[in-house]
């Protein structure tokens, strides 16, 4: 259609008919379904030059979003949680993913309730009971989100765990949902799994890049010599990403590991894997 109505992209044709798109061309159409995600229409943005849409992209990347209307604010989630009102919870997590979307959901809700769950718990303002409970609710609505997305064949995959004793795994769940919006297939693992476990299950699912959540509660010399262990026995094109804040002060340095610790480094990381044809 877009050849037709905008000119763009003019493909060749094998002589069996098909359309054969350049490397130049591809790489376009990849920014215009950017630009297109951040809200541009086609007739706005085909057919612009590549350095244009470069710029256009970048500068919509970092702009600040304005909150949806009418989404639920933190406060309002701490206030029914405190209250025991369950199903008002799981409602506004409910109308915040719709009107937000998975990524801002993720970015703009999930994750700022995660570590200020935390915090109230500290200062005794919540109760166990309440964080359970949040997380449980969470944990609910992100797999919700997830379910939505199909596995992609050729997409890039990316292996979610956390080693022995490290129980956290709401930052999964979260990086999750954020990997499947970015064409990314996730595979989620799960928490307290084995060094070993994890390497088998990246070589039988393939993927590009292993994905560990270390929070603080981690025993980060445990995790230092897990993480060395398994860089000898993975392929040496699997890359760790480590995210959490343990990850930050776990202090490795090898070309393999990439401590992910906002979601600006996640969309770099992400960046950096194989996709396909
Ligand atoms: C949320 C949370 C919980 C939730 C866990 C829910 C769940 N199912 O995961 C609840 C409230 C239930 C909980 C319980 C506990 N917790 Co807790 N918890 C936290 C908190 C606030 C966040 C941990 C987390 O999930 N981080 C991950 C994400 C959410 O945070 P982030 O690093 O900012 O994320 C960024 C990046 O890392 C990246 N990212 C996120 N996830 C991932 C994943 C991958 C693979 C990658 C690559 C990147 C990535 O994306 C984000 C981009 O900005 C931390 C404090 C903190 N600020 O870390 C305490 C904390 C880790 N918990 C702590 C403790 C002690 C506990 C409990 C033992 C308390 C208790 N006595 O019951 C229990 C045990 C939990 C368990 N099951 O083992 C302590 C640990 C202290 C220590 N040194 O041991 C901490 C530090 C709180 C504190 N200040 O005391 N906890």
């Amino acid at each position: 259609m877009w050849e037709r109505r905008y000119g763009f992209p003019r493909p060749e044709r094998t002589s069996g008919g098909s359309r054969l798109y350049s490397e130049a061309d591809v790489e376009i159409l990849r920014l215009l379904t950017q630009a297109l995600a951040h809200g541009y229409r086609p007739g706005e943005v085909v057919g612009k030059p590549r350095e244009e849409l470069s710029r256009l992209v970048l500068a919509a990347s970092q702009a600040p979003t304005p909150a949806a209307t009418g989404t639920p604010t933190l406060a309002m989630f701490f206030a029914s949680l405190g209250r025991d009102e369950l199903a008002l919870v799981r409602a506004d997590l409910r109308k915040a993913a719709v009107l937000l979307g998975p990524k801002r959901f993720v970015v703009e809700v999930a994750h700022p309730l995660c570590l200020r769950v935390g915090e109230l718990w500290a200062e005794g303002t919540l109760e166990v009971r309440h964080e359970h409970m949040l997380s449980e609710c969470l944990s609910a609505q992100l797999s919700v989100l997830r379910s939505a997305y199909e596995d992609r064949p050729g997409a890039p995959r990316v292996l979610l765990a956390t080693l022995p004793n490290e129980r956290h795994g709401l930052g999964l769940t979260m990086a999750e949902v954020y990997l499947a919006a970015n064409y990314v297939t996730p595979i989620l693992l799960g928490v307290d799994t084995p060094a070993e476990q994890i390497v088998k299950a990246a070589r039988a699912h393939a993927v590009d890049a292993v994905g560990l959540l270390v929070t603080q509660a981690s025993d980060l010399k445990a995790t230092k010599t897990h993480v060395r262990w398994m860089l000898g026995e993975l392929p040496r094109r699997v890359r760790i990403w480590v995210g959490g804040k343990g990850g930050t002060e776990l202090g490795l340095r090898d070309d393999a590991v990439r401590i992910v610790s906002t979601w600006n480094e996640m969309d770099e990381a992400i960046a950096t894997l194989p996709r396909g044809p």
